[in-house]
């Protein structure tokens, strides 16, 4: 794919106005967890954010690590620490982390307060901003750190809309913010593996397509993994539509029914499971 046919593209008016508005919630917060997907750990994250985040204390969470291999979570874990970055790997349904996450922001609020009582100031609650592209789990941290449901959380990106703010215990107030992504998904390349994670809209360019370009991504940069997945590779959409016995009336293959059924499966992980990217 070259960058004129740009075929996924997706930036919905609400994640254009919380990039807006990140940059002057900044000035509020004491730092950011910012997430990042296990399946994608370096490309998950975009260089507006270093911009944009500059020198403010900064934890980064790789989520969803029980969609990767063990071996290219270790590798992304010792990518973001060699950067410099407090790093966590986080399993939320598995409540793999949090607590690990939950003792950092600790230090940070402990290390707040003994500054604050320092120039005389009554202590406070640390502000921290969770922030990081859409569907990567924002809200789903928060609730697990909160104990509550209180965020929607979807299977879906653009699940939140606008900012909230949310406070913990006597310690922690945290400021939930909607997915952001680049306003143009210049490299098409990296685009698809987001939408194969989920963090572009399925909407974003037809699924038949999508489904397509991955299983062809899947056989040129991942041998072995068709084969591992399905019995059988190279293979192709029809052969995986004839699997699963997805026939409209008259016995023909249902295309678009196999191509959501298979880009579901890759993002949840029903399929094996797998890094989208080198470390
Ligand atoms: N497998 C797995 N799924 C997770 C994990 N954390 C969150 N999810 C799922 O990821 C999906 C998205 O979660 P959300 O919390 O809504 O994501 P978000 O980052 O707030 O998304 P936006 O608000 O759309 O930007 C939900 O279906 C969650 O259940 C995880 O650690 N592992
Ligand atoms: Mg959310």
């Amino acid at each position: 794919m070259t960058t004129e046919d740009r075929l996924i593209q997706w930036y919905p008016g609400h994640i254009a106005k919380a990039q807006r508005q990140l940059k002057e919630k900044l000035t509020l917060v004491d730092c950011v967890v910012e997430l990042v997907d296990a399946r994608l750990p370096k490309s998950s994250h975009f260089p507006f954010v270093d911009e944009l985040l500059g020198q403010k204390p900064r934890i980064m969470a790789i989520n969803k690590s029980d969609l990767a291999p063990q071996e290219s979570l270790e590798a992304a874990l010792a990518y973001w620490r060699e950067k410099g970055f407090p790093t966590v790997a986080l399993n939320i349904p598995g409540r793999e982390g949090v607590q690990e996450l939950r003792k950092e922001l600790g230090l940070y609020h402990a290390a707040l307060s003994a500054k604050m009582k320092q120039r005389g100031r009554i202590p406070r609650k640390l502000r921290t901003l969770i922030m990081g592209l859409p569907n990567v789990g924002k809200s789903t941290l928060i609730n697990a750190l909160i104990n509550k449901r209180s965020m929607k959380v979807g299977d879906k990106p653009g699940v939140t809309k606008s900012m909230q703010w949310v406070s913990i215990a006597k310690d922690l107030e945290l400021l939930d913010s909607p997915g952001v992504i680049p306003p143009k998904l210049e490299d098409q390349h990296v685009a698809l593996k987001l939408a194969l994670i989920g963090s572009v809209s399925e909407h974003s360019a037809p699924p038949v397509q999508l489904a397509e370009l991955g299983l062809q991504l899947l056989h040129t940069e991942f041998p072995g993994y068709l084969q591992k997945a399905f019995g059988q590779e190279p293979i192709y959409l029809p052969e995986i539509g004839r699997q699963r016995n997805f026939l409209q009336k008259g016995g023909e293959i249902d295309l678009d029914r196999t191509a959501i059924s298979f880009l579901s499966d890759l993002r949840s992980g029903k399929l094996p499971v797998l890094c989208l990217e080198k470390i």
